[in-house]
C-alpha cells in the first residue's frame, strides 16, 4: 500500500517565494507532503532537471464568448482549456459576458452550460457589466458576488458596452460595499470614436490605423479617470490589458501614492509592435486588439513594470478569432479596422513566451514568473491558497519544466482552434511538458489525458486585495462626520 497516489521527486520545486529541491506527494489530488525521500507513491513521476512549478492561473481570457457586435469566439470551452493546459496553465478566469438588456443571473447559468460539460482543467468565472440596471446592480450582482463570482469587468470604450462615470461610479460603490474586485478597461470612448471617423472619412481602413485610432493618449487619459474615480470611493481596481508607457505610469504614480491600484499586462505588449499591425494587406488583422501593441519603448515599459512591481498579473486576454468571414474578417480584403474582431489568441503560449524571454533572458527570476502567472492571479481573485502555490493543503495543479527544451513556434502545434498564431516562427527554450490538475494527469509526452468535462467550477472567495484603505477622500470624510453614508 503506497502513502501517496503520485510522487513527484528529484525536481527543482519553485514557488512564488523559494525554489527548494524537494519531493512532492500527493493524495486525493492534494499536495500532502514536501521533503526528501518520502517514500512510495502508487506512481511516481521523475523530474530530474525538470523545474516543477504551480499550474499556470490564466484569470484574463475570453472562451466561448459573443463580442457585442455579435462575433463568437474560435475556441469553446474544450478546445481552449485544452490548449491552457499544453502551456502550462491548470485554471482559467474566463468572463460571463453580459449583452444590454440581459440577465446577469442567466448569463452565468449560460457559461456554466457551455463550460460544464467540455472544461478539462478548473475554471472560475468573471463578469462582464455593461448593463448596470437597477435589477442587475441591486440584487443580481450581489448575489452572485456571494455565490462566488466576486471580480467583474466594465469597459469605459465600445458603442455596446461602455459605461460612463456615473455608472463606473455605482459599479464601483457596489464592488466596494461587497468586496468585490473591479477589472477596468480603460480607453477613452470619444478620442477613439472621433478618431476613428476621421480615418475612416479619409479611406483610411486598413488594419495599422487600429493603432492609430486606439491612441495611447486615450488609455492613458482613460487610465488617470478610473484611478480617480477608485479614489474618490476607495475602491480597489485592476486595470487589465495594459499597454501604453501613459498608462504604465499612471498605474505606477497611483500605487506610489499607496492607492490599491493593480495592473495587468500580456503577451501582445511584450512581443508584438504597432508594425506588425502594418504587415501587407489584411494580414495585420491577426495582431488587432485593444489596447493595441505600441512601440519598442512601451515593450520596454511593459518589461519594466514586471520587474517593479507595477503589474501583478500576467495574462493572455485569449481572445481567438479566426481569420476569415467568422471572425476577423466579416468583409474578407475590404473589411476596415473597425470591423475587425478585436484579440489574439495567447492562452497556450502566454508561459512559453514569459519563461523564455523573461526567465531565460535573465529579465525575471524564476520566482517572479511563478508570482506573475499564477501566485498573484489566484490571491487576487480568492482562490489562494487552494490554487497558485506548491504548499501542503493545496490542489495539485503542477506543470513539470524542462527548461532546456527548444520549441520553434508555428501554429499548427498548437491545440487552439484559432489557425494562425502571432508569434509564428519564434524560437523559445523552455517548455511544460507534464501538466497536472489536482493530481491528475493533463498532459503527457504531447498527449492529453484528461477526458472533456473533468474540469471543476471553483467559486471565489472575496479577496483581501479588494478590500478598500478605508481612508476616504476629504469631501466624503466630511459628509459622513455630518451622518451622510456616500458609498
Ligand atoms: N478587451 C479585451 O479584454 N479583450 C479583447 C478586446 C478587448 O477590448
Ligand atoms: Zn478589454
Ligand atoms: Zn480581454
Amino acid at each position: 500500500m503506497s502513502d501517496f497516489d503520485l510522487v513527484i521527486c528529484n525536481g527543482t520545486v519553485a514557488t512564488a517565494a523559494d525554489t527548494t529541491a524537494c519531493d512532492i506527494g500527493i493524495k486525493d489530488g492534494v499536495v500532502v507532503t514536501l521533503g526528501k525521500n518520502l517514500g512510495r507513491g502508487a506512481r511516481e513521476i521523475d523530474a530530474t532537471k525538470r523545474l516543477v512549478l504551480p499550474g499556470g492561473i490564466d484569470s484574463h481570457c475570453h472562451i466561448e464568448q459573443r463580442s457585442s457586435a455579435g462575433v463568437v469566439c474560435a475556441d469553446d470551452f474544450y478546445s481552449a482549456t485544452v490548449s491552457a493546459a499544453f502551456g502550462g496553465t491548470t485554471t482559467v478566469i474566463p468572463f460571463a459576458a453580459q449583452h444590454r438588456g440581459q440577465s446577469l443571473r442567466q448569463v452565468v447559468e449560460e457559461y456554466h452550460a457551455a463550460a460544464g460539460p467540455k472544461a478539462v482543467i478548473d475554471y472560475a468565472f468573471h463578469l462582464i457589466i455593461s448593463d448596470p440596471s437597477e435589477q442587475v446592480m441591486g440584487q443580481e450582482l450581489p448575489a452572485l458576488i456571494r455565490d462566488g463570482y466576486t471580480s467583474f469587468k466594465v469597459y469605459m470604450t465600445y458603442d455596446l458596452l461602455a459605461l460612463d462615470d456615473r455608472q463606473m461610479l455605482d459599479v464601483l460603490s457596489v464592488a466596494r460595499r461587497e468586496g468585490a474586485l473591479v477589472m477596468v478597461h480603460a480607453e477613452n470612448h470619444e478620442m477613439i470614436k472621433w478618431l476613428t471617423s476621421r480615418l475612416l472619412d479619409r479611406g483610411l481602413g486598413a488594419p495599422r490605423y487600429h493603432a492609430v485610432s486606439h491612441a495611447r493618449l486615450a488609455e492613458g487619459e482613460a487610465t488617470n479617470r478610473a484611478v480617480a474615480l477608485s479614489q474618490l470611493l476607495d475602491v480597489p481596481i485592476l486595470l487589465v490589458h495594459v499597454s501604453a508607457c501613459e498608462a504604465i505610469e499612471v498605474i505606477r504614480n497611483g500605487q506610489t501614492r499607496g492607492l490599491k491600484i493593480y495592473g495587468e499586462t500580456c503577451p501582445q505588449y511584450l512581443f508584438l509592435t504597432a508594425d506588425d499591425l502594418a504587415r501587407p494587406g489584411v494580414e495585420g488583422a491577426k495582431f488587432c486588439c485593444s489596447p493595441p501593441p505600441r512601440d519598442r519603448a512601451a515593450q520596454q515599459a511593459v518589461w519594466t513594470g514586471l520587474q517593479n512591481g507595477t503589474f501583478q498579473v500576467f495574462s493572455s486576454d485569449h481572445a481567438p478569432y479566426r481569420f476569415d468571414g467568422s471572425g476577423k474578417l466579416p468583409r474578407g480584403d475590404r473589411t476596415t479596422f473597425k470591423e475587425i474582431a478585436n484579440g489574439v489568441p495567447g492562452i497556450e503560449l502566454r508561459l512559453p513566451l514569459l519563461f523564455s524571454e523573461g526567465v531565460g533572458q535573465k529579465r525575471l527570476d524564476l520566482n517572479a514568473f511563478v508570482a506573475l502567472t499564477a501566485t498573484n492571479h489566484a490571491k487576487l481573485y480568492g482562490l489562494y491558497p487552494k490554487k497558485g502555490t506548491i504548499a501542503v493543503g493545496s490542489d495539485a495543479d503542477i506543470a513539470i519544466w524542462d527548461p532546456e527544451r527548444e520549441t520553434r513556434i508555428t501554429a499548427g502545434i498548437l491545440h487552439d482552434n484559432v489557425g494562425y498564431t502571432p508569434y509564428e516562427g519564434r524560437r523559445l527554450r523552455g517548455w511544460p511538458v507534464t501538466v497536472l490538475s489536482r493530481g491528475r494527469i493533463v498532459v503527457e509526452d504531447g498527449k492529453l489525458s484528461a477526458p472533456r468535462g473533468s474540469g471543476q467550477f471553483l467559486p471565489c472567495a472575496l479577496s483581501e486585495a479588494a478590500k478598500p484603505l478605508g481612508v476616504p477622500v476629504p469631501e466624503l470624510a466630511s459628509a459622513s462626520v455630518a451622518g451622510a453614508v456616500l458609498v
